[in-house]
């Protein structure tokens, strides 16, 4: 778009991660801020609160799903590297060409081929086809997003699949099967570009109601137990329908807290193309995926998502391994004061409200400001009516987690952020 022509920041032609070598094109929109999460693993560093609800979710599956020797029937997979292609994230799990998902504007590309992980979900083809039938996988993922408490361009999530034979199934009902007999199992169970309006909430063509009624009840209940225990008996919780492209049906699970629901996981039958097309038969599976900031905030009273990449001893050594499951309530390193300030600009003449994307802004202003930067909020939006042009007002909240901010130290990072701007947009000042 034009905005990326307009651009004074040189593209970089050839990118360095992980020892492989990449080449960028139009699609880049990788910040040096965004490389610096890439390999923090927070997910497997000792005493980190997201550690241990990682530990405590495997723990249940462990526990939930073993054969008679008492073996796990899952297998973990929580190094997996976070670069990963566009068909890993987003083909392979029939998520339409046009798929709003898709968008420059929410998603880390490296190039129109390679990007970072959106979701752990990426993964779930390549295992399959490996062989797998029941495993978790463990990452960080990567998405353009706004900024404020509760958002930050990087969060963990846990997905799961479990695959179930026909004969696994319906050991006790030989005369049951998963699939209906008009249907082959290589038929697309879904037509692609199915809306979201008119998808059938209860089964894919394919599946007999029986079948989806056992594997729906046996995914629910593992979830609603795996939430009773990292939250307890008193646990408020809801199913709401979902729709996800590569699950039929989906639901989200949410559960109440502080008198908000909050969705922790989207999850549902997967959609059997999937399964064949990676060369298993004669089955059916249930996926989920959910968000350990978003437990790990509720769980253990940690209020701002930020507090994840602190380094202070003062934050991590609340979080000890060895009480597991042991109730920690985090508790806050003084509050220290906030600093607000405004930014208002024009936009070049060019660009509309529509082609200029605000989180190019929100891009700048984490690059720039880091973590010092709270919350950025969008105050105004205004078209002048002689000229034409488009201006955008920002509020930038700076605040400092451990210590006290000087006005000096603040206008000094503002100033950096509409330098920035000024370069990278073309934008004018007002
Ligand atoms: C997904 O990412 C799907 N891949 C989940 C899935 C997997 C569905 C397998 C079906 C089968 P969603 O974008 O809703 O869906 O994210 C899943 C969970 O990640 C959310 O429920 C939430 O817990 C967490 N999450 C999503 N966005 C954020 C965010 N910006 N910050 C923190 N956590 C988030
Ligand atoms: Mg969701």
């Amino acid at each position: 778009t034009l905005y990326r022509l307009l651009s004074t920041q040189p593209i970089q032609s050839v990118i360095e991660l992980h020892n492989n070598k990449y080449e960028s094109d139009d699609y880049f929109n990788l910040t040096p801020k965004i490389l610096t999460y890439l390999d923090q693993n927070l997910h497997l560093k000792k005493n980190h609160p997201l550690s241990l609800i990682r530990q405590r979710i495997v723990n249940f599956f462990y526990n939930e799903y073993a054969n008679p020797k008492g073996t796990p029937l899952f297998s973990v997979f929580d190094r997996m590297s976070p670069i990963v292609t566009v068909k890993q994230n987003f083909d392979s799990l029939l998520i339409p060409e046009n798929h709003p998902s898709r968008a420059k504007s929410d998603c880390y590309y490296i190039n129109r081929e390679y990007m970072l992980r959106a979701h752990c979900t990426a993964h779930q083809v390549e295992l399959l086809r490996s062989g797998l039938d029941n495993f978790l996988i463990v990452g960080d993922v990567y998405r353009r997003d706004e900024i404020d408490a509760t958002h930050f361009p990087v969060f963990h999530q846990v997905d799961a699949v479990r695959v179930i034979h026909n004969d696994k199934l319906f050991k006790n009902n030989p005369d049951l099967e998963i699939f209906e007999k008009n249907y082959s199992e290589n038929h697309n169970s879904t037509s692609i570009g199915s809306s979201e309006k008119c998808i059938d909430q209860v089964k894919q063509p394919c599946h007999t109601v029986e079948s989806v009624k056992l594997v729906e009840y046996e995914m629910k209940n593992a979830l609603e137990r795996l939430v009773i225990t990292l939250f307890g008996k008193k646990l408020k919780f809801r199913w709401v329908d979902a729709y996800f492209p590569f699950t039929q049906p989906s639901w989200e699970l949410e559960i109440y807290h502080n008198d908000k629901w909050f969705e922790i996981l989207g999850c549902g039958i997967m959609r059997n193309e999937i399964l064949s097309k990676a060369g298993i038969h004669n089955s059916i599976g249930y996926a989920f995926g959910l968000g350990l900031e978003r437990l790990a905030m509720i769980i253990y009273d940690i209020p701002d998502i930020r507090l994840f990449w602190s380094q202070d001893s003062g934050f991590l050594n609340q979080f000890n391994e060895k009480d597991l499951n042991k109730t920690i309530k985090y508790k806050p390193i003084s509050q220290f004061p906030q600093c607000s300030n405004d930014i208002s600009f024009w936009l070049p003449s060019e660009l509309s409200f529509e082609t200029f994307s605000l989180n190019d802004v929100y891009d700048v202003v984490r690059n720039i400001g880091g973590d010092i930067v709270e919350q950025v909020t969008l105050l105004d939006k205004f078209t002048h009516p002689k000229t034409g042009k488009n201006s955008l007002t920002f509020r930038i909240i700076y605040r400092h987690m451990e210590r006290t901010l000087t006005q000096k130290e603040v206008n000094e990072v503002h100033e950096a952020i509409s330098n920035e701007l000024i370069k990278k947009y073309n934008i004018k000042i007002r």
